[in-house]
């Protein structure tokens, strides 16, 4: 019976294990492999003269990253990995692993970002590259954890739509019959149309799609969105919630993801402390307009340069609040002293944005006219708009872009590396 690799003590007396060869050496007398399942490394060691005939015709035939079953006596060596090495007295090639390899999984030859995605599968075999996943396993479990303990309930809403979100560009169209359709960019509609029907508390983590032209480091065309919904909540409500589950994912990671932190070579995962100060975006534009060559004025977008600025002088995790109405989506709440700044934040951590929200429009002929103002025709929304015609609670909610929250956390350079499969400008495949 085959057993994890972790689990392999010389306490055990004799052993079975199935992996992956991730090392090969042949020295005379004595071969030393190197056996690797998801749980660690062992080290199978065969002195050609004490093993049986068809152990070492199967060593002599196989080949890195074939997958082995490998069974035989367990001893305790200082040297080998974990202290301990398997002596094999069976060596059965399950199946081989042709020569040469797409990509080096034992690391010695770095290869570019785009190799490893042409080869994501060997790829992910590096225990470096499959951390990651394990602590974005973490994460979403800690999100999950803190949503249904709140008595959220989790909801799937179409990714086939017919009307843009966010607003018109950014879309891509899709064949669907003989109807004009797109990926959805946003969950937004569907949520605050569950505030509609009564659920009160909805989330939803899936993918958004967004036709991003251009490439970089931090955009995906599909991205995976925590979505939250709250109805009878403030903005300031779900700022709270947002942060409070930011460190919770932070805590999740640093109690139970010591082994997969350790392989990325992090000692220390800081968990954010609470309270992240919040920054009026007139504030925030003061401090980018100091620091960057780039002109910045009130009421600008804030760029990447910009956005980098804010995050060295602030050094944490903070909000922006206090929004111009006129750069927030139309669905945003206009404040009632003064209806050109809006109920809208973000939330930062010193590289980028993490996630955006706002409290929202619930009276039907403000969301009417919000949408008109930003030049949209309130016809493409009336299935969104029906239901704010009969009883609508006043509610909030924010997007959380799963991959820039592990970016962030892991120090990743790239945002496809958080990504088991990315699609951009240029990456269909795999
Ligand atoms: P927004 O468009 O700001 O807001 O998206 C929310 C968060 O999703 C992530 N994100 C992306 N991540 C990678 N690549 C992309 N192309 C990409 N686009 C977005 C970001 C971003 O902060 N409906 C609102 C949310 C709401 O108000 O509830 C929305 O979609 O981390």
């Amino acid at each position: 019976m085959r057993i994890p690799i972790q689990e392999v003590t010389p306490g055990i007396g004799k052993a079975e294990i199935v992996g992956f060869v991730h090392e090969l050496r042949d020295l005379g007398g004595l071969s030393f492999l190197l056996i690797r399942d998801r749980t660690g490394i062992i080290q199978v060691t065969v002195p050609k003269k004490k093993v049986p005939e068809h152990v070492l015709s199967a060593v002599r035939e196989v080949s890195r990253e074939s997958v082995v079953r490998v069974s035989g006596t367990v001893k305790a060596i200082e040297k080998a990995p974990g202290g301990r090495e398997l002596v094999p007295e069976t060596f059965e090639i399950v199946s081989l692993a042709q020569s040469p390899l797409p990509l080096d999984v034992v690391e010695k030859v770095p290869a570019e970002l785009d190799t490893r995605l042409d080869s994501r599968f060997l790829d992910v075999r590096r225990p470096r590259v499959a951390a990651v996943f394990h602590i974005r396993n973490a994460c979403i479990q800690a999100v999950y954890e803190q949503l249904f303990s709140r008595g959220f309930i989790q909801i799937t809403t179409p990714k086939v739509v017919a009307a843009a979100t966010e607003g018109g560009t950014e879309l891509f169209p899709i064949a669907y019959f003989e109807k004009e359709a797109f990926l959805n960019q946003s969950p937004q509609l569907y949520k605050q149309m569950m505030m509609g029907a009564g659920f009160e508390r909805v989330f939803e983590i899936g993918p958004i799609f967004r036709a991003e032209e251009h490439n970089t480091t931090k955009h995906l065309n599909e991205a995976t969105s925590i979505d939250v919904e709250v109805s009878y909540a403030s903005h300031h409500d779900v700022m709270e919630l947002l942060e409070e589950i930011v460190i919770a994912a932070y805590r999740k990671v640093a109690d139970s993801c010591g082994q997969f932190l350790e392989q990325m070579e992090i000692r220390d995962l800081p968990v954010p402390a609470s309270g992240f100060p919040r920054l009026p975006y007139s504030e925030a534009i003061e401090i980018a307009a100091k620091k960057i060559d780039e002109p910045i004025a009130y009421g600008d977008d804030i760029g990447t340069a910009a956005e980098k600025a804010i995050g060295e002088e602030i050094g944490s995790h903070y909000f922006i609040v206090d929004w111009p109405t006129a750069i927030k989506p139309y669905y945003a709440m206009p404040c009632e002293h003064d209806p050109s700044v809006c109920k809208a934040f973000d939330m930062m951590h010193p590289r980028m944005e993490l996630s955006s929200g706002s409290e929202r429009i619930h009276q039907h002929d403000l969301l009417v006219r919000q949408i008109q103002a930003k030049g949209l025709n309130p016809e493409s929304f009336s299935f969104y708009l029906t239901p704010f015609r009969y009883g609508m609670p006043p509610h909030s909610g924010w997007g959380l872009g799963a991959e820039r929250l592990i970016m962030t956390m892991l120090g990743l350079q790239n945002i496809r590396e958080a990504v088991l499969f990315p699609r951009d400008r240029h990456r269909l495949v795999p």
